[in-house]
């Protein structure tokens, strides 16, 4: 495989500094190697830039850092066009407003192909705000709302070319969702495994049975791993923790189950903070989560198929 990494150091979409520095904390945690010894062929495309600052005036004043957000989504739409021609784009973060581009431009690029674009959301939130309804104004908490065609992006985010179909996104982890985001998700018809469902039935369970409607769909699958999926005490260095998250092991087999899918076209990790880190370790547990996505294992297994 081909392995495209992308920087995105976004930082103004969250309400603390410092995710600015995740692309050089993958990048110092090893990733890329890491990535060659599995056997792809790795390429660091460097750090994406964003667009040119055009002003923009919400009449929520809430909203914060509009301006650049916007110039970040525009440039990342085009970023991930462009990269996911061929190959797998890895996007770097940066908090998770990247998202909000990395996934509108995939999905232009899915649609091309003739090929349904599926979003996997692996977060304790669902990131489902328009910049109506945000409260806190951190623009990280609205990057689904934006690319499933959600109104209350007109005017300011980049017209969606090709909305994601809000029944094809699966949101697992999920364990701190806002009053506002609740009934926007429910109308729209957003699968939402939260941390109950994983405790009830194991994370396998609801995995494969969206693997097997992406799979029956020859659908495309792009992942979005936010850190604070991931339990706060194995992966401290996010802004947003939320107690009572993924387990180191619940993770891994996550990870494995994607790369036995062979569905996954694209990939962003998100929201890691370095400031907030103790020793790299968060750095380090997300790059290698990305590396058991490409095929890092134990042992040699029978691969599973799907649909
Ligand atoms: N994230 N719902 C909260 C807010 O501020 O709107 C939290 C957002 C978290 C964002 O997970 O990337
Ligand atoms: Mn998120
Ligand atoms: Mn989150
Ligand atoms: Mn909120």
């Amino acid at each position: 495989m081909h392995v495209k990494l992308l920087g995105a150091p976004v930082q103004e979409g969250a309400g603390r500094r410092g995710c600015d520095m995740g692309p050089a904390a993958y990048r110092a945690a090893g990733l890329a190697e890491s990535l060659a010894e599995l056997g792809h062929d790795v390429t660091d495309l460097g750090d994406v830039r964003p667009a040119t600052l055009k002003s923009h005036t919400h009449t929520n004043p809430a909203v914060k850092k509009l301006d650049e957000t916007v110039a970040w989504v525009e440039a990342l739409t085009e970023a991930a066009y462009a990269a996911s021609a061929d190959g797998m784009p890895v996007f770097l973060g940066g908090d998770h407003s990247l998202s909000a581009g990395t996934v509108a431009g995939i999905a232009r690029r899915a649609k091309e192909k003739g090929r349904p674009l599926f979003v996997l959301w692996l977060d304790a939130h669902t990131d489902f705000h328009s910049l109506v309804t945000t409260e806190s104004g951190n623009l990280h908490g609205t990057p689904v709302a934006y690319f499933t065609g959600r109104p209350g992006f007109e005017g300011y985010f980049p017209p969606l070319t090709t909305p994601v179909d809000p029944a094809n996104v699966s949101m697992i982890g999920i364990r701190s969702v806002d009053p506002a985001e609740r009934q926007a998700i429910n109308n729209a018809g957003i699968q939402v495994c939260d941390m109950r469902m994983i405790d009830e039935e194991g994370i396998a369970v609801p995995l494969k049975r969206f693997l097997n409607k992406v799979a029956a769909a020859n659908g495309l699958l792009h992942v979005s791993l936010d850190v604070d999926f991931l339990d706060p005490s194995i992966a401290p260095a996010v802004g947003t923790t939320v107690p009572g998250g993924a387990t180191y092991r619940e993770a891994h087999l996550v990870m494995e189950i994607l790369h036995d899918s062979g569905l996954v076209c694209s990939l962003d990790l998100v929201e890691l903070n370095p400031f907030l880190d103790e020793r790299g370790r968060t750095a380090i547990l997300m790059a290698d989560l990305a590396a058991s996505l490409m095929g890092k294992r134990v042992m040699d297994r029978p691969t599973r198929s799907y649909a």
